[in-house]
């Protein structure tokens, strides 16, 4: 039996890449808003799964009865989607060797090299500093995610010829900044960003959690 896999989240860039994962590696699971707007991140039961309060989470219960045997929790977005890569045999990394180790490079540049700079962007937002503050953060973001126009080249995806866990990472982070991008001047992304949105996976991810 498989196991049976819920996943918490709400409509945030990191909550859809879980979600979009699943959805590419076809495996079934339930999606649970936890809504932020009242705090429910930092209610007992959501710290219960995830001390620090943050979303996504992801709850996997093996076992028989699915019922809290051999459970693993899963708090991080890119640990999600590398755990449905694995439970999907390869669906989300090339096997080869070398295609592999090219789609993690990029998909670590996404992760070390512009996700993170939207989230200290947005810590120095909540912390009540001004735009100006966080605006070399975000402008370091766009200008990496326009890199994208010469790491594609002519090949579709951003690991080369075949989707992966560097696409959906670099999804959720351009979408996030679509409004901010020169789109005419990046040809390239715009394709790319177009076939990875017009994917059914990544439109059942986006609407995981309603
Ligand atoms: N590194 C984590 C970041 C998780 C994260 O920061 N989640 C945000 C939503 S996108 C959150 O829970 N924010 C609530 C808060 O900080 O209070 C991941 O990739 O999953």
């Amino acid at each position: 039996m498989p196991p049976a896999l819920d996943l918490f989240g709400a409509q945030t860039g990191n909550c859809f890449r879980a979600a979009i994962a699943l959805e590419e590696a076809g495996l079934a699971y339930t999606p649970s808003l936890v809504d932020l707007a009242s705090g429910a991140h930092r209610g007992p039961a959501h710290l219960a799964l995830n001390p620090r309060g943050r979303v996504p989470v992801l709850v996997v219960r093996h076992g028989a009865d699915q019922n809290g045997a051999d459970e693993l929790v899963l708090t991080q977005s890119n640990a999600i989607a590398l755990w449905a890569d694995v439970q999907a045999r390869g669906a989300l990394l090339p096997r080869d060797s070398v295609a592999r180790a090219i789609a993690v490079d990029r998909w670590l540049f996404v992760v070390t090299d512009i996700i993170i700079l939207n989230g200290a962007a947005f810590r120095l937002q909540r912390a009540g500093l001004p735009k100006d503050a966080r605006a070399p953060l975000e402008a370091e973001a766009t200008g990496a995610l326009a890199d994208f126009e010469d790491l594609l080249g002519d090949r579709p995806w951003l690991g080369g010829e075949t989707f992966t866990l560097a696409d959906i990472a670099g999804y959720t982070i351009a979408r996030h900044y679509q409004a901010a991008l020169d789109w005419a001047r990046l040809p390239r992304l715009r394709r790319w960003f177009e076939a990875a949105g017009g994917r059914p996976a990544v439109q059942r991810g986006l609407a995981a959690f309603g």
